[in-house]
């Protein structure tokens, strides 16, 4: 049995039932398959797929926590310290009903190669909680937060693991968070990323995501012969990257008709309007129907996702698998060129290999969004000098970076016979950085 199989047969028999863990390690096994096989009898000498695809740490942790009834409530927290080759753990924390240890070794697993990308020195891990803040007061809000971290705070540190944001957790609960690790370590450092503007947060890292997804998509475009400029853009999510990437696109001159969350889509031929978007989402916490209501020119489809809408450019920008085989058919049909994952792995395996099929241009959500830990990255850096840069100095490297992620992919792709294939490209590209660290580390 070849390597690969052989591990891969591992993962699933080391993780049972973990199949968004299983779909990960997956693609990106085979598609780095022809560096593995020129160096197979080494890799199998020294265990080093078997070592990549093991976790170093994982914590599992209870949460409880006292609702405004007074009612306790039991959740689980996790964080996974899945590779520290290239640096401290780094990634996102995500406050959803769907987190489990299946998607957050996924998301961690991503996040080590996406991480090795940006060309920073952060070592990669994701954490989070099977809890839901819809519908949640501020207070339940900061309890919660708060209870979360006085178990997490044991596990992290400025040189160990420097957690951020991810769905359902923003400014306000990255805020809660770090005053909470504060009053427990009595630590004022940059221990957390995503952090308030006065008190050690960078510029940029709000927008940093979606700018750096449109901002890679660009150069992916304008190798086609095409550009942003006069085109149709469909976005999923209305969160912190669907709002970015709506600003920067339209910036650019792209017309962005769709935004939505996980009860349906609004369409605004005349473009979204971000200033009513903001409203909904950033001040009023609403739901994107709300849109329909205040925007004339609008429709808002319950329960639908967007991707039966015509367009050139379509960025998936909400959660994993929101765009399957049939979604990808009827962007196909719709006249849609390029996608572009905002978000982790939105789109299914088989959806991949179908838009690949029709020659869409396809860019994998480890290269395009990688600009958000890119500038928590920055943040870090910023922390530790005790400097703030300006918006222009980090929105510059943070362009700086994408074109870089988007040249490592192209170079990627083109060295091992596969151009034009960009989920083989960041794979391999971040692949090669990760295992040339863990090599010459030693068996660790
Ligand atoms: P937010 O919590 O700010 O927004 C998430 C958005 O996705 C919300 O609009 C939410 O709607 C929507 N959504 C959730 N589930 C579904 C669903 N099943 N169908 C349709 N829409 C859904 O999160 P972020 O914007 O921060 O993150 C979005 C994605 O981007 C995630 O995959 C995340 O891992 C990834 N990412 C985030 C980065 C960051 O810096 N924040 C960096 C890199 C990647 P609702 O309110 O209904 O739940
Ligand atoms: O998926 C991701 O890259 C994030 N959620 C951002 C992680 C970070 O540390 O800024």
């Amino acid at each position: 049995m070849k390597y690969i199989e052989e591990v891969l047969n591992r993962v699933m028999i080391n993780n049972p039932g973990e199949t968004e863990f299983h779909t990960a390690v997956r693609e990106v096994l085979l598609s780095v398959e022809p560096v593995v096989l020129s160096h197979e009898k080494e890799y199998r000498e020294i265990q080093l797929l078997e070592r990549l695809v093991e976790p170093e740490r994982i914590i599992s942790f209870r949460i409880p926590w006292v609702d405004d009834a007074g009612r306790l409530h039991i959740n689980r927290g996790y964080r996974v310290q899945f590779n520290s080759a290239l640096g401290p753990y780094k990634g996102g924390l995500r406050f959803h009903p769907s987190v489990n240890q299946s998607i957050l070794n996924f998301l961690a697993f991503e996040q080590t190669f996406k991480n090795a990308l940006t060309g920073q020195a952060i070592g990669g891990g994701k954490g989070g909680a099977n809890f839901d803040p819809k519908g949640k007061s501020d207070r339940e809000i900061m309890a919660f937060c708060q209870s979360f971290m006085s178990e997490l705070f044991k596990y992290i540190g400025p040189n160990e693991d420097v957690p951020a944001g991810d769905i359902g957790v923003g400014s306000r609960e990255i805020g809660y968070m770090y005053g909470q690790y504060k009053r427990l370590t009595n630590q004022y450092e940059g221990t957390l990323t995503g952090k308030g503007l006065r008190y050690g947060g960078s510029l940029v890292r709000t927008e940093a995501t979606g700018y750096g997804l449109v901002y890679i998509t660009e150069e992916m475009l304008n190798a086609a012969g095409r550009t942003l400029k006069d085109s149709i853009v469909t976005v999923s999510g209305s969160g912190n990257v669907a709002i970015y990437a709506i600003e920067k696109a339209a910036a650019m001159g792209a017309r962005v008709v769709t935004a939505s969350d996980s009860d349906g889509y609004v369409y605004d031929p005349d473009g979204i309007k971000l200033d009513v978007l903001k409203e909904i989402k950033e001040e009023k916490r609403g739901r994107i129907s709300m849109y329909a209501d205040m925007v004339p020119s609008a429709g808002y489809f319950s329960g639908r996702k967007p991707w039966e809408v015509g367009c050139d450019v379509a960025l998936p920008c909400a959660i994993q698998y929101e765009m399957d085989l049939d979604d990808a058919k009827k962007l196909v049909s719709g006249g849609c060129i390029a996608v572009a994952e905002g978000a982790n792995m939105p789109v299914t395996e088989d959806a991949t290999m179908y838009l690949q099929s029709q020659g869409v241009l396809f860019m994998p959500g480890k290269a395009s969004n990688a600009g958000g830990v890119a500038v928590s990255a920055l943040e870090m850096s910023q922390n530790s000098m005790r400097i703030k840069k300006s918006f222009e100095e980090v929105d510059n490297q943070l362009q700086l970076i994408m074109k870089d992620i988007w040249q490592q992919v192209i170079t990627a792709a083109h060295d091992y016979g596969r151009d034009g294939n960009y989920v083989a490209g960041a794979n391999i590209a971040g692949f090669r950085c990760v295992v040339k660290a863990m090599r010459e580390q030693g068996w660790v």
